[in-house]
């Protein structure tokens, strides 16, 4: 066995090690998601950073080879090469074929994430207005809004079930951004974005203006509560009286 054939013996080992080890993928710093829509918008996060440290590994590792096999060695002029068609049709052709996988791959999230229900469980008009959100359920006629500097308003939802969204601004560019959820979408003052939001789990996550949209900008901030169907019932209830709230 060669020396190089060893060492990728070697590395393989490694590597196998290390995925069974863990069994489970990394989050390489992005959110789980929380939603349906998010979660398979991280499990594309990943599978592009596996592509890149991937195709990244193997260039420094070309890079290496090279630096250290074709050091100067003397002043002979080394042998002088012109061309390998071989080479250069698979230089070509694998990186289409990565592009072209990755390509499919995020069509598919981005219809996953971009569908909208025929049949939510629930509607949510969420208005965007210099400096604040307004969450309107229409058919609970019950609504949240920011009520002043610190007085910041909630999203209540309920887990597992399908909440569709309705968002308009009232001025000028917002951004209806939601870390937590991997979702950021515009709020344009004349264009209606719809979405679903399916959460997986009962957490409280905090959401804020993208855009920055003038001199209270960093006050756009809301809440959102995931909670079981029947503390969202009761709260919906609760708040059916008051009308507004918080
Ligand atoms: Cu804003």
């Amino acid at each position: 066995m060669t020396r190089m054939a060893r060492a990728a013996r070697a590395a393989s080992v490694v590597a196998a090690g290390l995925v069974l080890a863990s069994c489970k993928i990394p989050s390489f710093g992005a959110y789980h998601g929380n939603t349906v829509q998010g979660n398979s918008t991280y499990h594309l996060w990943q599978g592009f950073f596996i592509a890149s440290v991937f195709v990244g590994g193997i260039t420094f590792l070309l890079l290496g080879f090279a630096l250290v096999r074709f050091r100067r060695r003397g002043d002979a002029i080394p042998k002088q090469v012109h061309g390998n068609t071989k080479l250069e049709v698979f230089y070509t052709v694998v990186p289409v074929l990565i592009v072209a996988v990755l390509f499919v791959f995020t069509v598919r999230v981005e219809n996953k994430v971009d569908a909208v229900s025929n049949h939510p469980n629930l509607r949510v008009d969420v208005t965007a207005f210099q400096w604040g959100w307004k969450f309107y359920y229409p058919d609970y006629k019950v609504t949240t809004i920011t009520q002043g500097v610190g007085a910041y308003p909630t999203l209540e939802l309920p887990v597992g079930e399908t909440a569709t969204f309705r968002l308009v601004s009232n001025d000028v560019v917002h951004g209806f951004y939601l870390p937590q959820f991997d979702f950021s979408r515009y709020a344009l003052p004349g264009v209606t974005n719809y979405f679903d939001f399916t959460p997986q789990r009962t957490a409280s996550f905090t959401g804020r203006c993208s855009q920055l949209c003038g001199l209270y900008h960093a006050e756009m901030l809301f809440s959102v509560h995931v909670v079981t169907p029947a503390q969202f019932a009761r709260w919906i209830s609760n708040h059916q009286e008051s009308q507004v709230t918080k």
